[in-house]
């Protein structure tokens, strides 16, 4: 990654949902920009009483004009070199975001489509998968959905490869710059995640990590915000977080009861203060 002033590390704004437990949302993502010297910042769309056994069972969502103002104001005093969005729930706050986002101007975009976890709740209500596609997604230079979000979004099968590949380009074919599908809730020894871009098509795999985490789709995507921010390409930024989130997932500390967190700091050595 090019150097950089240490006063003046790229910022990096996620707009996103809260997770109490830590490994997921908006606590993921700030985690992640910090561990490569980026400064984060963040707009709360929604808050929830996620925890590692059993997920989310309660959504606060926060009024959209809310989420706007808390955009607007923090882009007036400290302006990003990369957005992330990841939790947006429901259509009014989907609508709010893409209206501050429009304002904002050109800042590379990374939509994470938080649609579902890996149990299968929804994260997203109906109505809102409309607005995501139609109106956010073709502002995004990348999106990075899991396989069941691909599936969800696109109304594709993603069960080959071949098929992830259709999912993804059609990702491109509504707007996006690139994308990503991730391929964590696969199964199989490798997970293997599918990037296409103009450029073309890659493939990105790591052996799998035979253990349910919590947050590594977040945390994957905000590395590749990350990434931007610092200036690189996004195929450079894809592969560096692909990396990044394959070491966190193997350094994952035992934490939780259910599906724990990653080590989002597991690049730089761990030392007490
Ligand atoms: O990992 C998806 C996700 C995103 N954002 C929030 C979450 C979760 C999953 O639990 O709680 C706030």
């Amino acid at each position: 990654m090019s150097t950089h002033d240490p006063r003046q590390p790229p910022v990096v704004l996620t707009i996103a949902g809260s997770d109490p437990s830590g490994g997921a949302g908006m606590q993921a993502d700030l985690a992640t920009f910090a561990a490569f010297g980026a400064y984060g910042t963040c707009a709360i769309a929604v808050v929830t009483d996620c925890e590692t056994l059993r997920g989310v069972e309660h959504v606060e969502a926060m009024p959209p004009a809310f989420v706007a103002r808390q955009i607007e104001r923090v882009a007036a005093d400290i302006p990003s070199d990369a957005v992330k969005t990841g939790m947006l729930y429901d259509e009014a706050i989907l609508r709010a975001v893409v209206g501050a986002l429009r304002a904002l101007g050109a800042v590379p975009l990374v939509v994470d489509p938080v649609a579902t976890t890996r149990r299968g709740e929804r994260l997203l209500t109906d109505g809102a998968e409309g607005v995501l596609l139609d109106e956010l997604v073709p502002l995004a230079a990348i999106v990075t959905p899991s396989l069941p979000e691909a599936a969800r979004l696109t109304g594709l099968p993603v069960r080959t490869p071949a098929e992830v590949e259709r999912a993804a380009v059609r990702l491109l074919d509504l707007g996006a710059g690139a994308a990503v599908v991730t391929g964590g809730h696969g199964d199989g020894p490798t997970a293997a995640d599918c990037f296409v871009w103009p450029g073309g098509i890659e493939w990105l795999r790591a052996d799998r990590v035979p253990r349910a985490m919590h947050g590594a789709g977040d945390t994957f995507s905000a590395a590749v915000a990350v990434g931007l921010a610092w200036g690189l390409p996004v195929p450079d930024a894809v592969r560096r977080a692909k990396t990044y989130v394959t070491g966190a997932i193997r350094h994952a500390p035992a934490l939780g009861r259910g599906n724990g967190p990653l080590a989002h700091g597991w690049m730089s050595q761990r030392h007490a203060p």
